[in-house]
């Protein structure tokens, strides 16, 4: 028998059609339209733990909370997995994985035929963003893993008004998730199904998202990384606008004044701490607008708007705690789904970097474990799912959905060397650059080696659903939309930066504050900045470190720009544009060549101290 995947419903398809063509391919027992309502929800969890798939945490510890835990070898993104099939291979580009749509459909055909057998195929609609903003996006994600649909619930605004949109004609995206494990009559089902073959597959000109065999995060909660990044930056290219891999927050300094910063940090450097930081500076405050995406576009008014298309969080567990950030530790306190950190005998939840370890545990795969065991008690991407509403900081654009103008855009990564702790770019195009040459080591949020320093442009390595030098170009072209005196200022920071005994030089979290209110008093032009080879640089005075008590290595080397590191840099940089076949926008190049030549006008005589820096 010969299967083939449904097509793209067009434009103010019936989705009811859609959907009766998914079920006949997959083939579950049962169809179930989850619109997340309290009694859907309480239904759902209950039957959850019966299965054994979530275990209910004690009511008075920690209630209305859940822990599941994964399959091991189903515990992060993988990107080797991860497929844009455009119909032509330049526009999937040389940093994602390719595959041509026509032979991906016959392929996927055959994963997802009678994939859904023995389970319920839960049909989850959704928006991203208010309902009734006009930057709202709808989708239906078709999932056979009641975990994702609850998931999706937190993650997402699901709603059946949403079904009635789409009824009523509105734009929507499809989505279809499958864990790869059909039940048979003497197969049992496991606590965490999924399958040793996984797909994670886009077609950005039909914007569908297909996926297989995962159950964990991104993979599986398809309007995230899926939607909300891949399929969107192909729809913001086609319509002017970018999606991005961004925490959004508003600080407002001691006189009142609101600013607006959207961060590109990696997965798992920083962006839902940096969201919901609090400010050891006295005065300023913060409110929390989104924590890993955001949608951006120029508005009539020369300035970047930009909303948060979430509506929870997905944030990584280890080294979340009272001392790093005391509002998430609060926000998670209740009604919270954990997923693959320990279990105290009191049945309340534990990770590293969370208290003092407990005399024992059961770690994240089910084992005993007890304070000096050899590896740690929480998955190192362990996650936390939580509504956005339950975070104390939480701006009122959460519920009103309104836009936010945008006045810096930072960049930042894990390096233990080389970047300085901040650095502003002297104007769109070098922040562009500064975009595209961001580098980080890879973390355990997605498979590959933890630690190796690799490139990842605008933090969209993984997540951008076109041709990257294309995204870059998209870039520059934006910028033609901004008023340049309104365009969000561009910076670089990197709090990883480490010293000669291996430890971080800077404290990080709430301090971090120190470098946001510096940015804004650049925004304001309350402050100067040194120009520098690499950008224009604070002194540490400007970041207000008294009472930091930092190590002379740390005022030493925490803004230091470093000859030889720069000279290893700029020649890395080069050799990886190469691999872009001539295809790095000239205004892109133009930029490093402009950085190679300040860097060896440093070293001129009658170079000034200042920019020897
Ligand atoms: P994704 O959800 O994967 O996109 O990650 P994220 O960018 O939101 O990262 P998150 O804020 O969850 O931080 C990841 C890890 O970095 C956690 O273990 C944090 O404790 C740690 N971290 C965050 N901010 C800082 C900081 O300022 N300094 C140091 N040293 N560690 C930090
Ligand atoms: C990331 O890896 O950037 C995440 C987690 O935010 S996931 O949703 O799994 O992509
Ligand atoms: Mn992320």
């Amino acid at each position: 028998m010969r299967f083939t995947l449904p097509p793209a419903p067009g434009f103010g398809s019936d989705c009811a059609l859609w959907v009766a063509e998914v079920a006949a391919l997959t083939q579950p027992d049962r169809v179930v339209w989850y619109y997340d309502t309290p009694d859907e929800r309480a239904a759902l969890l209950a039957q959850s733990v019966t299965e054994g798939k979530l275990t209910k945490l004690d009511s008075d510890l920690r209630p209305g909370s859940y822990l599941a835990r994964s399959d091991a070898a189903d515990v992060a993104r993988v990107e080797s997995r991860t497929f844009i099939c455009s119909e032509s291979e330049s526009d999937a580009g040389p940093t994602n994985n390719w595959r041509d749509p026509i032979s991906m459909r016959a392929e996927l055909a055959a994963r997802f035929a009678g994939a859904m057998r023995g389970r319920t195929m839960f049909v989850v609609p959704f928006s991203m963003g208010v309902a009734h903003s006009p930057l709202a996006r709808f989708g239906l994600q078709i999932t056979d893993s009641a975990y994702a649909a609850l998931s999706m619930g937190v993650m997402t605004r699901v709603s059946r008004e949403v079904r009635t949109r789409i009824d009523d004609g509105a734009n929507w995206v499809p989505t279809v998730h499958s864990v790869g494990a059909p039940l048979t009559a003497d197969t049992a089902d496991t606590n965490w199904p999924s399958n040793t073959d996984k797909y994670i597959a886009h077609f950005p000109e039909t914007r569908e998202v297909w996926s297989y065999g995962s159950g964990y995060g991104g993979n599986a909660l398809l309007a995230k990384k899926c939607f909300a990044l891949r399929i969107a930056s192909v729809l913001g290219r086609d319509e002017g606008w970018l999606a991005e891999h961004m925490l959004l927050v508003r600080l407002t300094s001691p006189e009142g004044r609101p600013f607006h910063i959207a961060a590109a940090f990696p997965s798992a450097c920083g962006k839902t701490n940096l969201s919901m930081l609090q400010p050891t500076l006295p005065g300023w405050t913060v409110e929390t607008l989104g924590d890993d995406i955001v949608w951006m576009k120029p508005g009539g008014d020369g300035r970047m708007w930009a909303i948060n298309p979430e509506a929870g969080f997905f944030g990584v567990a280890p080294g979340t705690g009272p001392g790093t950030n005391p509002v998430a530790t609060s926000m998670i306190e209740r009604d919270t789904i954990f997923t693959n950190v320990a279990l105290t005998p009191e049945s309340d939840v534990w990770w590293e970097g969370l208290s003092p370890a407990p005399a024992a545990l059961t770690d994240w795969q089910g084992q005993p474990w007890q304070p000096g065991t050899d590896r740690p008690a929480a998955h190192p991407n362990s996650r936390f799912t939580v509504s956005a509403g339950a975070c104390p900081l939480i701006a009122e654009e959460y519920f009103s959905g309104r836009a936010v103008p945008l006045d810096a855009i930072l960049f930042g990564g894990r390096r233990a060397s080389t970047t300085p702790l901040a650095f502003e770019a002297y104007n769109w195009d070098h922040g562009v650059f500064m975009g595209a040459t961001m580098a980080s080591e890879q973390t355990a949020a997605a498979e590959g080696t933890v630690g190796r320093v690799r490139r990842d442009p605008f933090a969209m390595l993984p997540f951008c659903g076109y041709n990257m030098t294309d995204y870059w170009e998209h870039w520059l072209k934006i910028s033609e939309q901004l008023d340049p005196d309104r365009a969000p200022r561009i910076f670089q920071v990197n709090w990883f930066r480490r010293g000669e005994n291996g430890d971080f030089l800077w404290p990080g979290f709430g301090d971090n504050a120190r470098v946001l209110a510096w940015i804004c008093r650049r925004v304001a032009g309350y402050v100067p900045a040194s120009p520098t080879p690499i950008g224009m640089l604070p002194t540490l005075d400007d970041l207000h470190v008294h009472g930091l008590n930092l190590t002379d290595e740390a005022q030493d080397q925490l803004l230091a720009v470093n000859d030889a590191e720069w000279a290893a840099e700029t020649a890395s940089i080069r050799e990886w544009f190469d691999g872009f076949d001539g295809h790095v926008p000239p205004r892109v190049l133009e930029q490093l060549e402009q950085l190679e030549h300040r860097l060896a006008a440093v070293h001129e005589p009658g170079a000034t101290a200042r920019a020897r820096h």
